[in-house]
């Protein structure tokens, strides 16, 4: 099937408008760096057409100098950086939480709403140290990301954005970023320029930049505000008391298994079971499988790139016997942060964040 944004034959279409898509997992996990034409596309709005010759990104809020720079401004006057980082939404998994509880109006991503790329472009404490930022308060400064892109929710019509603590982006895995994989951004993930925050939900790292602002508060927009707070498992959107929940930012610990589908039949005899590992700005330490629904465990062996913002691979080999199997993943990351047990722990109304043990049965024989 021809696919829009010259995505791949394969790739899963969720919702073609606004167009929401990923990989098949077998195939995100077969390249450690996802190629563009299988990396996973989350839009709340249509993808813009920006004129490259007016494009203009303005930076401005709690800065001496306010900044209005064109693409070329941005390539030729500040440093360029590669950083190899992950991205991953924090709705990746809501399929398994839905199938507990019914989640309405959102998307039921399987476990492909993750994939990792190269990205290149300026360090935004670089730009940001050429805006000078205001240092007279104590505040804990934020800095609003917004995009161009139109969105509607609850007949109202806004632009997509949000945002990151100042501390953050001070950090220098933080970029505006202007090519990925080598190549100029696609239209579909933010051409001429996006955010790439590292180890932050997927909504942080905001395309088709239109403006900056350093500010005191977090991001106004709905969905800083509003949307990807995390609510504990026995709130409901009528009991729902909106400023409770997490504002979220970080990315917890999870694992994933790739190679198989729920119910697959594989031969009997070797089994070689594989996925990725992530945790927001730390390194996954050990991952464990388990072919008996968590009785018993083995150690998978790793591969990542050594970065804590890149997504680690990992692979266990099994020898079994034709009958039934759960295969279930966890992973612990150098702080010994693990996942819980059970999706049951980490349900919420809105589906985010779901890291329980991912469990896929299969028959062998
Ligand atoms: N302007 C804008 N930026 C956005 C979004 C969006 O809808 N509009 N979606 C966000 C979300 S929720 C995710 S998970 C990532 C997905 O990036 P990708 O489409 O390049 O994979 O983009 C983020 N940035
Ligand atoms: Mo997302």
């Amino acid at each position: 099937m021809l696919q829009p944004f010259e995505k791949h034959p394969d790739f899963v279409v969720r919702q073609a408008h606004p167009f929401n898509a990923g990989p098949p997992p077998r195939l995100l996990s077969q390249s450690y760096i996802t190629p563009t034409n299988l990396f996973f596309v989350r839009n709340h709005g249509d993808v813009p057409e920006v004129d490259i010759h007016s494009y203009r990104l303005q930076i401005n809020g709690r800065v001496l100098r306010s900044l209005s720079l064109s693409l070329e401004d941005l390539q030729d006057n500040f440093e360029r950086v590669n950083i190899s980082a992950t991205l991953q939404c924090a709705g990746n998994r809501r399929e398994e939480l839905m199938a507990l509880e019914s989640i309405p109006n959102e998307l039921g991503w399987g476990v492909e709403a993750i994939s990792h790329a190269v990205w290149s472009g300026a360090k935004l404490r670089d730009v940001l140290a050429e805006a000078g930022v205001e240092r007279e308060t104590d505040l804990p400064l934020h800095v609003e990301f917004g995009g161009l892109d139109q969105v509607e929710r609850h007949h109202k019509q806004f632009r997509y954005g949000g945002s990151i603590p100042l501390g953050k982006v001070l950090s220098p895995e933080v970029i505006l970023a202007y090519e990925m994989n080598g190549e100029p951004l696609t239209s579909v993930h933010g051409f001429p320029l996006r955010a790439i925050v590292p180890g932050y939900i997927g909504a942080r790292s905001v395309k088709w930049l239109d403006h900056i602002t350093v500010q005191n508060e977090p991001s106004e927009n709905y969905f800083q505000r509003h949307a990807y707070r995390l609510f504990a498992p026995h709130v409901r959107p009528e009991t729902v008391n909106w400023a409770d929940g997490v504002m979220l930012g970080e990315m917890n610990v999870t694992s994933v298994i790739c190679s198989h589908d729920e119910n697959e039949r594989v031969l009997p005899g070797p089994v070689t079971v594989q996925g990725y590992s992530m945790a927001g700005g730390r390194d996954i330490a050990r991952v464990d499988v388990s072919c008996d629904g968590g009785l018993t465990w083995i150690q998978a062996e790793l591969f990542n790139d050594a970065t804590c913002w890149a997504w680690t691979f990992w692979k266990a080999n099994f020898k079994l016997a034709p009958g039934n199997y759960q295969l279930v993943v966890r992973a612990i990351d150098t702080a010994a942060n693990t996942q819980p047990q059970d999706i049951s722990q980490v349900w919420n109304f809105k589906g985010y964040m779901n890291n329980a043990w991912h469990r896929v049965n299969i028959k062998v024989g």
